[in-house]
């Protein structure tokens, strides 16, 4: 790999979070600290998010993985050299494998990882490795919305259109996505369009739309039915488009027809008027679009509700027609083209099926190898971290950009899991929950001391560049797997280190796919253009393809599919033992499993740690205190953390964010049952029940210790002298668990705006006693009301609850900006409806100096290694 000019001027790149790829200019060195401004870029527009602001921060993380770490026969991970870290780690790949075949080595692979790591970890895992056993945590984020858009159009782009298109619309409609919270810049496009937002909580997302429909967790799809039924029934479809360019109408509406408004409104508790006027605000302009999030995608049936969601489109005749589309927003930095090159359990390079003939020969052409000699598919991730250890499982696992120890569903368990492992190797650059687990912990470069591709949200390949040098030690992911499976007898021209080598590799084996990348080059890149895939190799060169399905849709007929769907509710309903819908998401602040953000100063002291959202009324019922500390348990297992009022909240529902280790792990109570078709599991909605814990308890104060737990993390200085862990192992009885950091309970409020609300009686708020909503027992909100004829319905209907949460007037309480919870961007909020920010704004970190005036910007020269 070329050196990365060092010091620079500025150097235009990408930021390291989100797949919305801000594009960001950088400058600075090692010495003086990396600064980082928000370039004119089509999606952000000189704008970032205060994470994006702060990134530069992770680069000089006090606890930064200088070196490599191994387990010694004491337990305790210690300083080694490379060499010895990768001999150990081979060594005992052997002996499992000589032992249980190849399938005892599993791994584990991140949607944060630029297209070339990506490509390379599964062609590491099939043939260093042979082994079936690979997946990654896109599984817990795309999978969904990527099954459903496969079989609707044939292919699966997040957004089929560039972002910028949204300007144009005159309504969007935001099913389970709080972008106001996890694509701040985003917001910039949707300002002129009406907006229907669909989230049990009033987000800050919720507070800018016209429409916000409130439903119970877990029952979007009966909502999404409900919505085809009114476009049905008001004459609202675009009958011509569904005939020319669809299938499958008729079954779709068919089933579509059993959900009349009021049946849908007591299954969801979304008022039968807002349904239609949600319809007749997306029908009216024939602009519109349909967009989906986590909120209605991670479910036991996401799937289903993804193509729910996507039949309503087609029905409007809203995709491919060039005003107005369906999209999925997809979450992580290369969520797009982390699931296009393999590192999927079925899945090969350019989007290609494991389990097809011509596409295991084109790619086994490519590799030098005969297609028996690929691995077929293995587990779903899930499956696979809950396989680990267990008689048939996996021994082994290497994880490549992933904190599964926090992130995963069922934490406990999946810790545990991770526990028993014979070997765990993490590559990271901080030491993780899941790092601080391993056997082996090898220390990599980060976003900005590195080069490579990434493929955002709209489909559009990205250049990642090197501002700065690495630490001394830190090496490539890229180098990782190549001195790993040179180690495991692989020929070293099998494995380039340097990524505009693996990048011409991927070109060809994506050739010919569905995600073909053959026509785009880093000299193309490097030069400006702007390359949306498919790009094939085409003889005039390929301008790429910012708008797919214009003319047709990917299957074979160039018809798009409607899905015969239907609601069936979640894995997991409430009950008397469990009152309440648990459900779980993000805040502006933190980035998935905290394990970078947690440690950038400014955005650890805007959300200091975990926090549970409830509304007064049910925290008054539950004995629970604003502030106070609480418990929410699940069948699986409980989390700790302060409680937050928020009277926007539906009664029925406690929110947590899932950034935070320990005992405040949302995933402690969450439920892995996944969508039988996407492997994706339902982390938006578990029963739980919302308990007190006094200070002094266990696990009050502090997280309490994982069982498995043996020693704290104890990080070696930088400078250690190496320690030879030697090749024996450490038994997985010795290797400690995850140890707690510092903080996450620490006695810190948990923000202004629980602060505000705080001292208000509930019966202030809605002028009725908890009794009257609540006596109820939760049986009459749900079941009885499946399959009823519309008309009088017995027991109460959930109308009036949501009815009265939705007919709040915009007083003092709903009108507060968001920011206290969600944390100001710099500068000016892009709208005034989210009103100013709450105070001062936040000190810039240590790296950053004042923003530039936009002149500026377009004044600095741009590198281009
Ligand atoms: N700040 C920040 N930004 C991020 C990330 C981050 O960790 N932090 N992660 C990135 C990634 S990987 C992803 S995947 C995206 C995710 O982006 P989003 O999908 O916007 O994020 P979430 O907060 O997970 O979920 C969105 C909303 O779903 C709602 N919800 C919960 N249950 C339900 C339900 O049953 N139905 C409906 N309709 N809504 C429900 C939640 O209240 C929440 O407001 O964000 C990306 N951007
Ligand atoms: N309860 C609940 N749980 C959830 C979700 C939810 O909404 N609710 N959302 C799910 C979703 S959508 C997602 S995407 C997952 C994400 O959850 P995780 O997979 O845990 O994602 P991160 O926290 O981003 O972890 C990435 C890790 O890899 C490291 N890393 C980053 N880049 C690289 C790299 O290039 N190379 C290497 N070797 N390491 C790198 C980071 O430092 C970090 O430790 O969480 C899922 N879990
Ligand atoms: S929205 Fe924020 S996290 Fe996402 S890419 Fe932009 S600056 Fe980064
Ligand atoms: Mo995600």
């Amino acid at each position: 790999m070329s050196e990365p000019p060092f010091p620079t001027p500025r150097t235009r790149t990408h930021c390291p979070y989100c797949a919305l790829q801000c594009g960001t200019l950088l400058h600075g060195d090692r010495e003086t600290g990396v600064r980082v401004r928000p370039a004119d870029f089509p999606v952000n527009r000189g704008k970032l998010c205060q994470k994006g602001w702060t990134a530069p921060d992770v680069l000089t993380a006090a606890d930064r993985l200088t070196r490599p770490l191994s387990r010694g026969p004491d337990g305790r991970l210690t300083g080694t050299s490379w060499d010895t870290a990768l001999d150990t780690v081979a060594e005992r790949i052997r002996a499992l494998r000589a032992r249980h075949g190849p399938d005892t080595v599993a791994v584990f692979g991140g949607g944060g990882l630029t297209n070339e790591k990506a490509y390379l970890l599964g062609k590491f895992a099939r043939l260093a490795l042979g082994t079936s056993q690979i997946d990654y945590n896109g599984r817990f984020c795309m999978s969904s919305a990527a099954t459903a858009g496969n079989e609707a159009f044939g292919v699966d782009r997040g957004l089929p259109f560039p972002v910028a298109d949204l300007r144009d619309a005159r309504t969007v409609l935001l099913a389970g996505a709080n972008v106001a919270e996890t694509m701040p810049p985003l917001l910039q496009h949707l300002d002129r369009a009406e907006l229907i937002v669909i989230d049990p909580r009033r987000t800050a997302t919720a507070h800018r739309a016209t429409l916000h429909l409130q439903p119970v967790p877990g029952t979007d799809l009966a909502l999404a039915l409900g919505l085809l039924h009114i476009a049905v029934v008001d004459g609202l479809l675009d009958q011509d488009y569904i005939r020319r360019r669809t299938h499958g109408f008729e079954e779709a509406a068919r089933r579509a027809m059993a959900w009349w408004p009021e049946r849908v409104e007591s299954v969801t508790g979304v008022p039968a008027r807002d349904q239609r006027a949600a319809v007749r605000l997306l029908a009216r302009p024939r602009n519109a679009y349909v967009l989906t999030g986590r909120g209605v995608e991670q479910h036991s049936q996401g799937t289903d509700t993804a193509a729910g969601f996507i039949n309503l489109a087609l029905a409007l005749g809203l995709p491919g027609s060039g005003r107005g589309g369906y999209g999925c927003l997809t979450g992580q930095g290369n969520g797009q083209g982390g699931r296009e090159h393999g590192q999927k359990a079925d899945q090969l390079p350019g989007y290609r099926s494991l389990t097809d003939p011509a596409a295991r020969a084109h790619v086994a052409g490519v590799w030098g190898v005969a297609p028996d000699d690929l691995p077929g598919p293995g587990r779903s991730a899930y499956e696979l971290l809950d396989a680990l250890g267990a008689d048939h499982g996996p021994r082994a696992l290497l994880v490549f950009g992933s904190n599964p120890a926090v992130s995963a569903p069922h934490a406990a368990h999946v810790t545990e899991r991770l526990a028993s492992l014979e070997l765990l190797v993490v590559a990271d650059f901080v030491p993780s929950e899941t790092a601080r687990m391993a056997d082996v912990v090898l220390p990599v470069t980060q976003w900005a001391e590195e080069e490579g591709t990434l493929t955002s949200l709209e489909g559009r390949v990205l250049r990642r560049r090197a501002v700065i040098p690495p630490p001394a030690q830190a090496r490539s992911d890229l180098r990782v797997l190549r001195d790993l499976a040179v180690r495991l007898g692989q020929p070293p021209d099998r494995y380039p280190s340097d990524p505009r080598e693996v990048f011409e590799e991927l070109r060809a084996a994506s050739r010919g796919g569905r995600a073909d990348y053959s026509g785009i080059t880093y000299e193309r890149l490097d030069a400006g253009e702007c390359l949306h895939w498919p790009c094939p190799d085409t003889e005039e060169r390929h301008p790429g393809t910012p708008r797919l399905f214009l003319d047709r849709f990917a299957h074979p007929d160039g018809k798009a599919r409607f899905a015969a769907v239907d609601h069936r509710g979640p894995a997991e309903d409430i009950s008397s033992a469990y009152p309440l819908h648990g459900t779980t998401g993000r805040v502006l602040a933190h980035y998935q499993s905290g394990a970078q953000t947690r440690r950038v100063a400014e955005l650890s002291a805007a959300v200091p740690e975990p926090f549970i959202e409830v509304h007064p009324d049910t925290a008054a019922r539950s004995g629970v205190v604003d502030r106070g500390l609480a418990r929410v348990t699940s069948p699986r297992g409980s989390m700790t953390a302060r409680v937050r009022l928020d009277p926007t909240m539906r009664p029925d529902t406690l929110f947590a964010p899932f950034h935070f280790p320990g005992d405040g792990r949302a995933n402690l109570f969450t439920h892995p049952a996944l969508d039988p078709r996407s492997g994706m599991p339902g982390f938006k909605v578990s029963a739980v029940r919302l308990e007190p814990v006094s200070e002094g308890a266990p696990g009050g104060r502090r997280p309490a210790r994982s069982p498995t737990a043996s020693r704290e993390w104890e990080a070696p200085p930088p400078d250690a002298p190496g320690e030879s862990p030697g090749t024996s192992g450490t038994s997985a009885s010795t290797r400690h668990a995850e140890s707690p950091l510092p903080g996450p309970l620490s006695g810190l409020l948990p923000g202004p705006l629980s602060g505000l609300l705080l001292g208000l009686p509930p019966g202030l708020l809605f002028g009725l006693p908890p009794g009257l909503l609540f006596g109820l027992p939760p049986g009459p909100f749900l079941g009885p009301f499946l399959g009823l004829p519309p008309g009088p319905l017995p027991g109460l209907p959930p109308g009036p609850l949501s009815g009265l949460l939705l007919g709040l007037p915009p007083g003092p309480l709903l009108g507060l900006p968001p920011g206290p919870l969600s944390g100001p961007l710099p500068g000016p909020p892009p709208d005034p409806l989210l009103g100013p920010p709450p105070g001062p704004l936040p000190a810039p970190p240590s790296g950053r100096t004042t923003p530039l005036p936009a002149q500026a910007l377009d004044a600095m020269p741009e590198v281009t290694p």
